[in-house]
């Protein structure tokens, strides 16, 4: 694999940053009350978003699960329209009708943003059928979390994008736990990528939190994709600094299910600050250059923040509006 350049270095920190700082404001903003619905925020995953959407082009697809706004935003959505939805705003991508769960921008390949666990998998696996049937060239990659890995649909779809040679990635993000749930308990499996076997692709486990190995990584599945050679499983080995959902310890009380060590040990792991000191060690950019690009994600959330609270909200008679499509 050749040296990742430095353009598209930089281009991937800036993208950790924004994740990083969009998940960081509006966990705040929900606690504040500000924000409605659930908001399942995804610190300390940014690199398995970023790295995986580095790797493809504006009209491949992506679908996303309900932790999705990193996935989101690597893969080209729009601050301003994403916060405005957050914000249940008019300007939203879903007319502020969606929230965090429903974002979709096909314009761009963003398939959508789910709440149904294992629902992104099918859809995945049928837009990569569809570029299949139109020798398109595009692939589709399929988000999913540990816990999604444990539904029927991930074993039917990974089944038929195998036979059928599908150009599809399936990317795993193992942060450990669904829900309040340890994955151990629950899982045949020390390993997802394990299961690739029993479909006969490739199953690959990387750092999740190494940006440049999951980009290297996609990029190769990827390119077996496009050349016709059928699907690959890639798990991402990362973990979620917050809870399952922002505000969870409201109901959950002084509980806890996950011990506060473990947490401590992979925030050690932050695929934020192991860039920066991996890339000003070597010499690559200096910290004044990543200073500025922190600055600059921050000035671009505080915009669109301040967009989302100036925009209107939807009319009450709109409330039925775009239920249904028109076809
Ligand atoms: C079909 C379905 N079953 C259960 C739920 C409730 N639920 C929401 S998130 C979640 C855990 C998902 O865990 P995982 O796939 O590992 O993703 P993570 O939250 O860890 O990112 C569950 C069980 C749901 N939304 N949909």
């Amino acid at each position: 694999m050749a040296e990742v350049s430095k353009e598209k270095l930089l281009k991937m920190y800036r993208t950790m940053q924004t994740i990083r700082q969009f998940e960081e404001r509006l966990r705040d903003l929900f606690k504040e009350g500000k924000v409605p619905g659930f908001v399942h925020v995804s610190i300390g995953e940014e690199a398995s978003a970023t790295g995986v959407c580095a790797a493809l082009t504006d009209t491949d697809y992506i679908t996303s699960t309900h932790r999705g706004h990193g996935h989101l935003l690597a893969k080209g959505g729009k601050l301003k329209p994403m916060m405005a939805e957050l914000f249940g705003r008019k300007t939203g991508y879903c007319k502020g009708k969606g929230g965090s769960m429903h974002i979709a921008d096909f314009s761009i390949g963003i398939l959508g943003a789910n709440g149904i666990v294992g629902a992104g998998l099918p859809i995945a696996t049928g837009a990569g059928l569809a570029a299949k049937m139109k020798k398109s060239g595009q692939v589709a990659v399929c988000f999913f979390g540990d816990g999604a890995s444990n539904e029927g649909t991930f074993h039917e779809s990974l089944n038929i994008a195998s036979a059928w040679k599908l150009p599809v990635v399936y990317v795993c993000e193992n942060n450990l736990y669904g829900e309040f749930t340890a994955g151990k308990d629950v899982t045949s499996v020390k390993d997802i990528a394990d299961r690739a076997r029993g479909h006969d692709m490739p199953g690959v486990i990387i750092n999740g939190n190494d940006v440049v190995e999951v980009y290297e990584t996609t990029s190769e599945a990827v390119a077996r994709a496009r050349r016709g050679e059928g699907p690959t499983l890639i798990e991402c080995k990362t973990y979620r600094w917050e809870g399952h959902v922002v505000g969870e310890e409201g109901f959950l009380g002084k509980k806890s299910y996950r011990p506060a060590d473990e947490i401590e040990e992979w925030k050690k792991r932050c695929p934020l600050i192991t860039f920066e000191s991996r890339f000003t060690a070597s010499g690559m950019f200096t910290k004044a250059e990543l200073e500025a690009i922190k600055a600059e994600a921050s000035r671009d959330i505080a915009e669109a923040v301040q967009y989302a609270i100036d925009s209107p909200l939807p009319a009450p008679e709109e409330a039925m509006e775009d239920m249904f499509s028109a076809a």
